[in-house]
């Protein structure tokens, strides 16, 4: 199938009226659309001003205070419903996630999926929100801890899992009894726009089946940097979780640092893994496949560095090569293609740039060129690019939002395991081994430095029981599964007297 007059617009139209947008939300406005599958317009959306923005977060931090009174249970069952209507939604929204970001048909359902596994991990919580008991010195007294709302929520997501990281957020953010206030990517606001139709239709689900729920819940918030600022600066704000770039945490941390408020960052990812020489290549040659190749080596825990031991290089890395030759690339939503376009041609370029650059310190190149220009001039689709490299330098060293894997000979276990940590990124890391002491050792103490540490599979497509996030210029952010909720509540250490005298802690005297 042709990439010309594929009328993504019009199928993108279609959607969003199912899933009750009205036009109106993206028609007229400054903020202009495209697909990257074709690089056809899909809307222009009206953006908000930082008045507006202003008065929304207000609106919110409103809400919050009368949420916060409803019990953790009943707030799940608002999530729980959320989780029905994504269910319902799934092959709509599925079908836009493509169509906006240009993720492959699978990719596109599985983010879905992983909104509705968040919601379902997030109706259970809102059953565990637990605090501890503890032994109190004292007599005839009792020392607990208990967690409680924080406030109002900003999320502020990315191009590249446009709706997931919402509702990473917001499923657990509401279930803690907090409101919500997103500002997706300038690039992906459909998705968003028809996320918040679905979260409205839970809402008013809900409340006919007799919850309680004030207004101003959950906000979107279109527009540019500006309003984001508005978001990370507002007094009323104590908690923002961003996903992006490590320049847009840097710019976002310190001024919540400023004032004080929290921050979850989940930035820029270097991945990394290692192939050592026990490893099963077979499996592994799939795992890196989809590790580098996968979402067009546009997530943040895209596999993006190899080590290779010595004694199977000779074996792996021409499979792949081949692999990476012959994978199918192509419009994302017709089946049995794996590798669909870049977001858009900045994206591109920068790509370019990192692969002459590698070149420049001696790398050696195979694909990373652009295809398919002749059937769509504004979309951008390359062949993922394999760069053999002498050592870890120049753009290794960086995190480039492309299929690009620098791959590396290695002899020595330890020296790679340096190599492998020597990155200013943390998130996401493999090793491919049978050898149970190299595994070990790399999900120990003196092992990977990531956030995740994998054995025998990728570093991406984590899912979503775990606390997801990663160390050093990744931010040091958890999001998702674990425990990563106690970071969208506040806790109070609560002693209680039931006695009759007053007995201080350490044995201090002060009797008046
Ligand atoms: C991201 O790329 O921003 O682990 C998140 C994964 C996905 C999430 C990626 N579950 O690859």
């Amino acid at each position: 199938m042709s990439l010309a007059n594929l009328n993504l617009a019009a199928e993108a139209d279609a959607i969003l009226a199912r899933l009750g947008v009205e036009t109106s939300a993206y028609r007229g406005g400054s903020l202009t659309v495209r697909s990257p599958i074709s690089g056809e317009e899909l809307g222009k959306l009206p953006e908000m001003d930082a008045r507006s923005a202003e008065q929304a977060i207000d609106a919110a931090h409103g809400a919050f205070l009368e949420w916060r009174l409803v019990p953790a249970p009943k707030r799940g069952e608002l999530i729980r419903l959320l989780g029905e209507e994504l269910r319902a939604a799934k092959a709509d929204l599925g079908r836009l996630v493509s169509i906006e970001v240009g993720k492959i048909t699978s990719e596109g359902l599985g983010e879905v999926q992983e909104m509705i596994d968040i919601c379902d991990f997030a109706v259970g919580l809102s059953r565990q929100l637990y605090g501890l008991t503890i032994a109190t010195e004292r007599a005839e007294h009792r020392m607990m801890e208990t967690w409680h709302p924080l406030g109002v929520v900003g999320i502020i997501s990315a191009f590249n899992f446009p709706v997931a990281v919402w509702s990473w957020n917001a499923a657990l953010a509401l279930v803690c009894g907090n409101a919500t206030v997103w500002k997706p990517s300038e690039k992906t606001p459909l998705t968003a726009l028809a996320t918040q139709a679905i979260f409205e239709k839970a809402l008013k689900r809900y409340i006919s089946e007799g919850g309680t729920a004030p207004k101003n819940l959950s906000t979107l918030i279109i527009g540019g940097r500006d309003i984001g600022e508005v978001m990370v600066d507002h007094p009323k704000v104590p908690l923002v979780s961003a996903t992006g770039s490590t320049a847009m945490g840097r710019a976002v941390g310190p001024r919540l640092a400023q004032r004080f408020a929290r921050a979850i960052l989940e930035l820029g990812g270097n991945n990394a893994a290692i192939v050592t020489p026990t490893a099963d290549l077979d499996l592994t040659l799939r795992g890196v496949a989809f590790a580098a190749m996968g979402t067009a080596g546009q997530r943040c825990t895209t596999l993006r560095r190899l080590f290779v031991h010595e004694s199977v290089y000779d074996k792996l890395v021409p499979r792949l090569q081949k692999a990476y030759q012959s994978v199918t690339i192509g419009n994302p939503m017709v089946d049995g293609n794996l590798v669909g376009p870049l977001i858009d041609k900045a994206s591109f370029e920068r790509m370019q740039k990192a692969l002459n650059a590698a070149k420049a310190e001696g790398g050696k190149v195979t694909g990373g060129e652009r295809v398919l220009a002749d059937q769509a001039a504004d979309a951008y689709y390359v062949r993922p690019a394999i760069v053999e490299m002498p050592s870890q330098c120049g753009p290794v060293v960086e995190e480039t939002f492309a299929p690009i894997l620098y791959v590396m000979k290695y002899s020595d276990f330890d020296a790679v395991l340096e190599l492998h940590n020597g990155v200013p990124q943390g998130l996401s890391s493999s090793i491919f081994t049978n050898d149970i002491r190299e595994a070990e050792t790399f999900v120990s103490d003196r092992g990977s430095d990531c956030g995740i540490a994998n054995v025998n599979i990728g570093p991406s497509g984590a899912e979503i029981g775990g606390a997801f996030g990663g160390e050093k210029e990744t931010g040091g952010g958890r999001e998702s599964g674990s425990d990563a909720w106690k970071a969208y509540m506040r806790r109070a250490t609560n002693t209680v007297n039931y006695g009759r005298t007053l007995p201080l802690a350490q044995g201090v005297k002060f009797d008046i």
